[in-house]
């Protein structure tokens, strides 16, 4: 590895060594005090650079990546505010658990706190939302020096796919030159013949790290699976998580030994699942579940995250059950503090020893599910030929969406649309959101990071204030030869709020929190260079919506309906299959 001076060596080292541990692409925004790196990743032949002109975006087009893909993209910038940009999708990193590595160039610290241009504290920039966080030194050409800064780069990616996973910080300083520049004496001639292992490196990772995964003792098994056996009711939940929490083919056995019905999160990666015919997978508990005499539980074993169901919540807050949380970490995903066991292990090993050992004879409870799974799928498909409104429009996408794509959804309505009226479905969709934090921020460059990183196709359904909020990521769409069908539901503001009970306080309801902003949208169309579609009612929709499917390029199916009538439509709804599942 010859270098003309020793950031350029500096920087090559680092890609050299994130390349080794696997690490194949990189999220790259323009800035002067990053030029080391991004010289060195875009000259590296086994990563793929994606160049984001927005370092908001850019993060979380990484984001998206990583949900995909289980392991970090880094993304790189350059001192300053470009740094702040990232802090958003870092949280959601954080909260939600998903693989990250930012890298933000920065000046050497004698510049620090001294009036510098485009200086400030980059140190802990993300405070406690990253698992780690190292000051790189400056970089040297020495041989100690260069193994550590390898033994760093590997135990960062290391970091990023821990238990739990998450994002980690390197703050890098360079002083100038910072372009590949000869300077004389920087880096002896032979620096790589004397101290090959520095310079060049292993074959392979410097560090590699190993993770275990985390078992709990026989006696807790047996403990847990007795108490399982014991009782006549059970439920198994599983919440958002972005693979399958536990396998598709563990939660399987589980829910075959026990005999308890499934409560699957659309994020779980098991509502949409091949196992769905022969695992009782329900869906549709959003609803019936808040009804009063719906019988409770004696056990519930919880895996993922915390359901996007407030009704699930809610429920499992005021039943008296023993509540198992199985997390691999032993992080604690469950705000309603009534949960009383917490068992810190891997959630497939658990679930696969639970099956080993359970056996439930009662089957009455999860039949009482079946029956009203079947009843309310019925009623939702009578009640959504019956008027067009804003849940349709995600049950049509779940209906149909193809079984190789990834679905991602954005916050607020349609991730709930998405719980309440997508139906369980035998197909291996990845259906993503960004749940952890739930901004509404960055949700295009999400779903398109996640769609950049498979062969499928990608279906993103969003609001009209999440579309406004990232519309810059729609740059990536031609930048980094994404394509997608983008589902627009555009409601002229926000209408999630009309489920609040701030809704009867106008003003401030409309002005403050809806928000309408009668933006016409179609002329990002032009401007990003997709193709955007008005469509007016159900069929149109999914005429667009299926010849999208089959269509290069990019479409937005761009939906207008009332926010407020759909919201109305949605609690009619509600109580009508309520009494009809329940009579
Ligand atoms: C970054 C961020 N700012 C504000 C919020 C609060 N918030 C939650 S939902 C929402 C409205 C979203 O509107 P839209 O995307 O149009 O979806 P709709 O409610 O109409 O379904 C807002 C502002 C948030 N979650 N994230
Ligand atoms: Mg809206």
């Amino acid at each position: 590895m010859a270098a003309p001076n020793r950031n350029t060596l500096w920087a090559a080292v680092i890609v050299d060594e994130l390349a080794a541990c696997g690490i194949d692409a990189v999220c790259l925004s323009p800035g002067s005090r990053s030029t080391p790196l991004t010289v060195a990743f875009a000259e590296h032949p086994a990563i793929e650079t994606f160049s984001h002109l927005d370092e908001r975006s850019s993060a979380f087009f990484a984001l998206g990546r990583a949900r995909q893909t289980g392991k970090p993209t880094p993304v790189v910038c350059t001192s300053g505010t470009a740094a702040a940009n990232f802090h958003p999708a870092i949280l959601e990193a954080s909260e939600s658990q998903v693989p990250f590595l930012a890298l933000t160039a920065d000046r050497p610290p004698e510049l620090r706190d001294s009036g510098a241009n485009q200086t400030t504290d980059q140190v802990k920039l993300y405070g406690d939302a990253v698992r780690w966080y190292r000051e790189l030194p400056e970089p040297e050409a020495d041989d100690r020096k260069l193994r550590s800064l390898r033994t760093t780069a590997a135990r960062a990616v290391g970091k990023t796919t821990g238990t739990p996973p998450g994002p980690v910080h390197l703050n890098v300083p360079f002083r100038k030159p910072l372009e590949p520049k000869p300077v004389e004496g920087d880096v002896p001639a032979d620096l790589a013949e004397k101290f090959p292992l520095a310079v060049e490196g292993r074959d392979g990772p410097f560090v590699e790290t190993t993770h275990g995964r985390q078992t709990v003792e026989q006696v807790t098994v047996t403990e847990i699976s007795t108490t399982l056996s014991e009782v006549e009711r059970g439920l198994l939940i599983c919440g958002p998580s972005d693979s399958p929490t536990p396998s598709r083919e563990s939660l399987a056995s589980l829910a075959d030994a026990t005999g308890f019905p499934v409560l699957a999160d659309p994020l779980s990666g098991h509502r949409f699942s091949p196992r769905v015919d022969e695992t009782p997978i329900c869906g549709g508990y959003d609803s019936y579940l808040a009804a009063c005499d719906w019988p409770e539980p004696d056990v519930v074993v919880r895996f993922g995250a915390s359901p996007t169901s407030k009704v699930l919540r809610n429920y499992l807050a005021a039943v008296d059950a023993r509540q198992f949380v199985v997390d691999s970490s032993g992080e604690w995903p469950e705000a309603t503090f009534t949960a009383t066991d917490l068992v810190a292990a891997d959630p497939t090993i658990l679930a696969e020893s639970l099956a080993r050992e359970t056996e439930c004879p009662s089957t009455a409870y999860r039949e009482r599910f079946e029956r009203a799974e079947h009843r309310y799928w019925g009623l939702v498909e009578d009640a959504c030929d019956e008027e067009w409104f804003e849940g349709g429009v995600v049950r049509a996408v779940a209906e149909h969406t193809p079984g190789d794509a990834t679905l991602f959804v954005s916050n607020s309505m349609p991730v709930r649309d998405l719980d309440r009226f997508g139906c369980p479905r035998p197909v291996s969709l990845s259906v993503l959101g960004n749940r952890g934090v739930s901004g509404i921020d960055g949700i295009i460059s999400t779903g398109l990071g996640a769609g950049s990183a498979t062969d499928g196709p990608l279906v993103l359904v969003t609001g009209d204030l999440a579309y406004y909020h990232d519309m810059n990521g729609l740059l990536a769409l031609s930048r980094c030869g994404v394509e997608a069908t983008i589902v627009l539901i555009d409601n002229d503001g926000g209408g999630i709020f009309h489920k609040l009970p701030i809704e009867s306080f106008d003003p401030p309801f409309t002005e403050q929190f809806k928000t309408p902003h009668g933006l016409d949208f179609s002329s990002t169309g032009d401007l990003y260079g997709l193709e955007f579609q008005q469509i007016t009612g159900p069929g149109a929709f999914l005429d667009a919506f299926m010849q999208s499917l089959d269509r290069d390029g990019t479409q937005v199916l761009s939906v207008e309906l009332d926010g407020e009538a759909s919201h109305r439509f949605r609690e009619r709804l509600h109580d009508r299959i309520n009494t009809a599942v329940h009579e």
